[in-house]
C-alpha cells in the first residue's frame, strides 16, 4: 500500500524513557480520536516477547511479532504509536515522528522517582545526553517528517498536544 493511502495519518511518538510519551499520546489521543498504542503494553498483553531481560529489567521485544500485530492497522490509519524505540518499524507507517526531549536534571528525578537506579538510570540519562532517539529517528524516516519537541513541563506537554492536534486536523490524505 501507498505511504498515502490511509485516510487518517499515523503518529509516532518516540524518546527516551520517561520523557512523556505516554502521558503526551494518551492526551493527543483524546484530542483528536486516534488510537493510542503503547507498544510496552501491547507486548505484554499479547506476549509478543523472547522472555525477560534481567540486565535491562524489561522484556525482549520481538520486533517482528510486533509488527505484523500492528500491519492491518497501520494500514487503515489513525494511530499514535508510543514506544522507546523507532529503526524496526516500517518506515512508510508513519507521516509524523515526535522525538520528545527532556532535559537532563529533569529527567533524572522522573526516572529516579519512577524507581529506577543504578546502570538502568544511567543508561537512560546518557540515552538522551547522546540524542540517542533522535538520531535513530532521523536515520529511519525522512528527515522533514522528524519532530524533536521539548518536554520538560506541563506547560509543554499542553503545547504539543495543541501543535499535534493542530496537524492532525490539517492534515490531508494525498488524492
Ligand atoms: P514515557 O512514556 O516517555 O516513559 P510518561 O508519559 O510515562 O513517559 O511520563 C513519566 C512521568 O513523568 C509521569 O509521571 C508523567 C511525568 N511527565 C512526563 N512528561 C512530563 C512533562 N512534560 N512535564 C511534567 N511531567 C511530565
Amino acid at each position: 500500500m501507498a505511504q498515502n493511502s490511509r485516510k487518517k495519518p499515523n503518529i509516532l511518538v518516540t524518546g527516551t524513557p520517561g520523557v512523556g510519551k505516554t502521558t503526551t499520546s494518551s492526551l493527543l489521543a483524546d484530542a483528536t480520536q486516534l488510537h493510542h498504542i503503547n507498544i510496552g503494553e501491547l507486548v505484554k498483553q499479547k506476549n509478543l516477547h523472547d522472555g525477560w531481560d534481567d540486565e535491562f529489567d524489561c522484556h525482549i521485544i520481538n520486533e517482528d511479532l510486533v509488527c505484523d500485530e500492528l500491519e492491518d492497522i497501520m494500514e487503515e490509519g489513525g494511530n499514535i504509536v508510543d514506544y522507546h524505540g523507532c529503526d524496526f518499524f516500517p518506515e512508510r507507517w508513519f507521516d509524523r515522528v515526535v522525538v520528545l526531549q527532556t532535559s537532563n536534571p529533569v529527567l533524572y528525578d522522573r526516572l529516579s522517582n519512577r524507581g529506577y537506579q543504578g546502570a538502568k538510570l544511567s543508561n537512560n540519562i546518557e540515552c538522551e545526553i547522546f540524542q540517542v532517539l533522535l538520531e535513530e529517528a532521523k536515520g529511519s524516516y525522512p528527515e522533514d517528517i522528524v519532530i524533536p519537541l521539548l518536554s520538560d513541563s506541563v506547560e509543554d506537554i499542553s503545547r504539543n498536544v495543541g501543535v499535534l492536534t493542530d496537524w492532525v486536523r490539517s492534515w490531508q490524505p494525498a488524492s
